[in-house]
């Protein structure tokens, strides 16, 4: 049976419940991070804690522990629930109030979920998926900032709603600019004459911890290296394409609005950097 975290004390999954009157579930007021547990070991844990403090300092939303007891929190629950490989679910929520998006008077909740995830199909890992762009923009910046990892996520379904219509997985978002930003659950890279490129926080994106370990990988590996910004015609004529992110890992995209991409297969310098992430994932 799986046991959830709430506040201190762990619940059977049919009994972890918290109050209808919690602004989470009454606005998606709250914070939460999507974490991987490879082989035993809770993978970019610290980064994981600072993102999820940081997106709760922008909302006012005063975490009732520090980062430590989070952080204990987590590990806790992982090794309650004999968790190898698996995914994390840490949620803050404003907590029960009144009716009225006033967030005072709101005693916060803290949840972890130690649980299963698989994203997209595991054949699409050798194949490279297809993506739409999807017609609603990413937030704009001034509004909800991407880089807040908010409940608040419906501007990420409404997109992947589209997607599935379109029968796709997966969908590229533009920001307010007409720019690539990322996707619904994703950041994006492109290869294009051997230089990686991705783009940067002020497209509007969630600085994802996977796309920085892959930045990283692709330094060590010498691969050239750029944060800037792309429109779809830098995706349609890119040589590479793939996705990163905690529960997508690394994932080739080789058609995006119909416009196959490259040779149509994952690309040389995907595999290389999906292997080395698997590889500092697993270690
Ligand atoms: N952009 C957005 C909008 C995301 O939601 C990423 C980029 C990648 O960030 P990380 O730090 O994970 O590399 C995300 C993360 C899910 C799920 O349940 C979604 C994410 C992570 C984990 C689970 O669909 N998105």
């Amino acid at each position: 049976m799986t046991r959830v975290y709430i506040n201190g004390e762990f619940f059977d999954k049919a009994d972890a419940k918290v109050s209808v009157y919690d602004h989470g579930l009454l606005y998606g007021d709250g914070v939460f991070e999507g974490i991987r547990v490879y082989s035993g070991k809770v993978f970019k844990h610290p980064e994981h804690i600072a993102r999820l403090f940081e997106s709760a300092k922008h909302i006012t939303l005063e975490i009732p522990m520090s980062p430590a007891e989070v952080q204990k929190a987590v590990e806790d629950t992982v090794k309650i629930n004999n968790k190898v490989d698996g995914y994390i679910r840490l949620v803050v929520t404003r907590g029960p109030g009144n009716l009225g998006l006033d967030p005072r008077g709101c005693k916060p909740n803290v949840i972890v979920i130690v649980d299963d995830i698989s994203l997209y199909p595991k054949e699409l890992y050798d194949s490279g998926m297809r993506i739409v762009t999807a017609s609603l923009i990413r937030n704009h910046p001034n509004a909800l900032n991407p880089r807040i990892k908010s409940l608040n996520y419906l501007n990420n379904i409404l997109a992947k709603i589209e997607a599935i219509r379109a029968g796709c997985f997966e969908a590229l978002m533009l920001n307010h600019k007409g720019e690539v930003a990322e996707c619904t659950g994703d950041n994006v890279f492109i290869v294009k004459n051997g230089v990686l490129k991705t783009p940067p926080t002020d497209a509007g994106i969630l600085e994802g911890i996977t796309r920085d370990v892959v930045m990283q990988l692709a330094r060590e590996a010498k691969i050239p290296l750029q944060e800037c910004t792309m429109t779809r015609h830098d995706i349609y004529a890119a040589d590479e394409c793939f996705l990163t992110g905690s529960a997508a890992e690394v994932i080739a995209v080789t058609d995006c609005d119909g416009r196959i991409i490259g040779t149509g297969k994952p690309g040389p310098i995907t595999n290389k950097l999906r292997e080395a992430f698997m590889k500092v994932a697993r270690a």
